[in-house]
């Protein structure tokens, strides 16, 4: 049978869920229509999700259409919440981006498509809500084409929009407006369709119009639009039709070699390990072995798949399909099960977490609980990047915002039974490498007390290409493994660069290698005074790496979210001042008739107080739209981060002596 893994995304509350439920109920698995506001669907089944009517963490349902099952993904929308979508997107064969008819588009809407788009996913979209007053999906067509992408054709009329009595009408034939849009946007996308038209217009047929627009989205080149309401369900069966017709299916193959993806770790009832998993090729068999990242080969102990709206017990998950596996103790999401694929679900596409915060356990008796609950937590969700002090036994996630704060505390006194409270939000800054340095340090010359020669050049790299690591020696002067120690270490320290910051983008160089052979004494036991171990790499090289990059130099950039802030004119005044106390830079004041759209930069950091303070700035009128954009290089004095969390007191007074001796030079 064929599949289609299917994912609902958009902005927060645009209905999402809704539609998912609405769609459920269509095709048939479910008799009553469950409802957000009620606490009653399908996918919000956590208590927090139901309490605060809101999507936190993604959820798969499934039903069949025709010889096709759809694994329908319904994602949350809120912004601190984007990391489940980031999980998502690598297991989607298409996707339904909805958008509210009343809201529009919003600037979750505009991530999203960038995203589709980039990741090339088929993608329908779906204006929602036709049914509410004030909804005008013409007007949110025509914003679609020019906020989002101009491949854009509606399918349908909208009547009565605006009122329970909404109802959609899909375009056939007969409606020449249509089928000249169709014309327009698929000749000038194919040339031999093109070359036809021009030959005989007529022989361009409506069936063949048809199989061309669903050619042409099926390669994301072009994004059908259709409206409708979840809640009274107007237009849904055209969206269903269009689900159908217009999406690629895909029907892996089921005797190849297993090919997949772990794309959610979720506790079983038991409090084990169970891992969502695309499959893209072979077939997983309850008691088959499955390898599963970079570990040996492990037995899958029981296989659950989500079949006609429910999760039911199976003997085997099919190329094609999702599945939840049971057994893969050590699975991480993002971790390829059997051949990697080229299109793992690793992969970053939006913006990483900007604030961290310390969670401190209300009871001190907790400390352990606590890290026991957050590691949990941190399987579920990479993105929190749990870090504990040794020091000072302190607990830092990041986060992407205050909403995500609340529902780990939530999470931690409803699951666990250990109630925090948060210090202070800081703003996660990252360190850039200035310059070009080096520092080698040889084995038996002082102060190097470790059994390794290591020599190490820190050179700039671009922003997002990671770090790279280079032999700049030959790969015969040592054995593999202090070589791959070097280079996990390196790894390693750069999570915290001079001023206790990550240096996400940096060139190492290995520029000099030494080590002491296996050397023994007359009666032959292993002298561990005399022959280097890996540990002597992993201990040098922190030190040799540090002392290169106080060369290089590094300085201290912090996030910088876009904002968009729509205003009354009158307000100004009081605004503008405001804005610049907040250290935002404008870029531009427009006039719109009697407000005013200032838009311009301000550190992610203070977008969380100018929220709070926008109503009393704005008599409750303001409408602000915020969105990261990038690291810039703080004003003024760097701010330093606690560091060297990891390092004995010991490590970090030898490798101060060496910084030193460096900066003396
Ligand atoms: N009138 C009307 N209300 C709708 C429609 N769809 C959703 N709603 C309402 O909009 C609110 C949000 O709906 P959800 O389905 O939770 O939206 P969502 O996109 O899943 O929200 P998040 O997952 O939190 O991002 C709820 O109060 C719904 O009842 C619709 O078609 N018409
Ligand atoms: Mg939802």
């Amino acid at each position: 049978m064929k599949t289609l893994n299917l994912g609902i995304l958009a902005h927060v509350d645009a209905g999402k869920t809704s539609l998912t439920e609405r769609l459920l109920h269509d095709v048939g698995v479910t008799d009553q229509l469950g409802s957000v506001d009620a606490g009653s669907t399908r996918t919000d089944t956590l208590a927090l999700e139901r309490q605060r009517g809101i999507t936190i963490r993604s959820a798969v349902v499934s039903f069949v259409l025709d010889d096709v099952t759809v694994n329908l993904i319904d994602t949350p929308g809120h912004p601190d919440f984007i990391a489940e979508v980031e999980r998502v997107l690598g297991v989607l064969d298409g996707a339904v981006l909805v958008i509210s008819a009343v809201e529009g588009v919003q600037p979750q809407t505009r991530v999203l498509m960038r995203t589709l788009r980039r990741l090339r996913i088929p993608t329908l979209i779906f204006i929602n809500k036709v049914d509410r007053a004030g909804a005008d999906p013409e007007r949110v067509v025509r914003a679609v084409a020019e906020k989002l992408t101009e491949a854009v054709v509606a399918m349908g009329s909208v009547a009565a929009a605006g009122t329970r009595g909404a109802h959609c009408t899909p375009y056939g034939p007969a409606d020449v407006a249509f089928t000249d849009r169709l014309v327009d946007l698929l000749a000038g996308q194919d040339d031999t369709l093109l070359a036809d038209w021009v030959a005989d217009p007529s022989s361009l047929s409506y069936p063949r119009l048809r199989r061309a627009l669903a050619a042409r989205t099926g390669r994301a080149l072009v994004q059908p639009v259709f409206a409708g309401s979840a809640i009274t369900g107007a237009g849904v069966d055209a969206l269903i039709a269009g689900i159908t017709e217009l999406l690629p299916t895909v029907q892996g193959d089921v005797d190849a070699p297993v090919s997949g993806t772990v794309f959610a770790i979720e506790r079983g009832p038991a409090g084990e390990k169970v891992a969502l998993v695309r499959l893209f090729a072979g077939t997983i068999r309850v008691r088959d072995r499955a390898r599963v990242g970079a570990a040996d080969a492990v037995l899958v102990t029981a296989v659950r798949v989500v079949a006609h709206g429910a999760d039911v017990v199976a003997s085997a998950v099919e190329a094609g399909h999702i599945a939840r596996l049971w057994g893969l103790t050590d699975a991480r999401i993002g971790d390829p099960v059997g051949v990697p694929l080229a299109r793992a679900g690793a992969d970053r596409h939006f913006a990483p977490p900007t604030l961290e915060t310390v969670v401190v356990p209300a009871r001190s008796v907790d400390r352990v609980a606590l890290h026991a609950a957050l590691v949990q937590l941190a399987e579920q969700d990479p993105l929190i990047n749990l870090r504990q002090d040794d020091r000072q036994h302190e607990i830092t996630v990041s986060l992407y915002g205050e909403v995500q704060k609340e529902v780990i505390q939530a999470t931690l006194v409803d699951d666990f039974g250990v109630g925090v409270t948060f210090r202070e939000t800081s703003t996660v800054h990252v360190e850039r490498v200035c310059g070009v340095g080096e520092a080698v340090e040889v084995i038996a010359v002082a102060p190097n007390p470790f059994l390794a020669t290591v020599g190490l050049r820190v050179a700039p790299a671009p922003t997002g290409a990671g770090v790279s690591f280079r032999l700049g020696v030959e790969l015969g002067s040592m054995p593999p493994a202090f070589f791959a120690a070097v280079e996990e270490t390196v790894r390693r320290t750069l999570r915290q660069g001079l001023h206790g910051w990550e240096i996400p983008d940096c060139e190492v160089t290995m520029t000099q290698a030494g080590y002491w052979a296996r050397q023994s004494h007359s009666h032959g036991t292993f002298d561990k005074s005399m022959s280097s171990t890996a540990g002597d790499f992993r201990h040098l090289t922190p030190l040799v790496l540090m002392a290169a990059l106080t060369r290089a130099g590094t300085r201290v950039h912090e996030p910088v979210h876009r904002f968009r802030l729509e205003v009354p004119g009158d307000v100004l005044g009081t605004l503008l001042p405001a804005l610049t106390r907040l250290d935002a830079v404008l870029t531009d004041t427009t006039g719109q008739g009697s407000s005013y759209l200032v838009s311009g930069e301000i550190p992610a950091g203070l977008v969380h107080a100018l929220e709070r303070r926008l109503p009393a700035l704005t008599r409750g009128e303001g409408v602000l739209e915020t969105e990261f954009d990038s690291y810039r290089p703080v004003r003024g004095p760097a701010p330093v981060r606690a560091r060297w969390d990891n390092n004995p007191l010991d490590r970090k007074e030898y490798l101060l002596a060496i910084v030193r001796r460096v900066g003396g030079r």
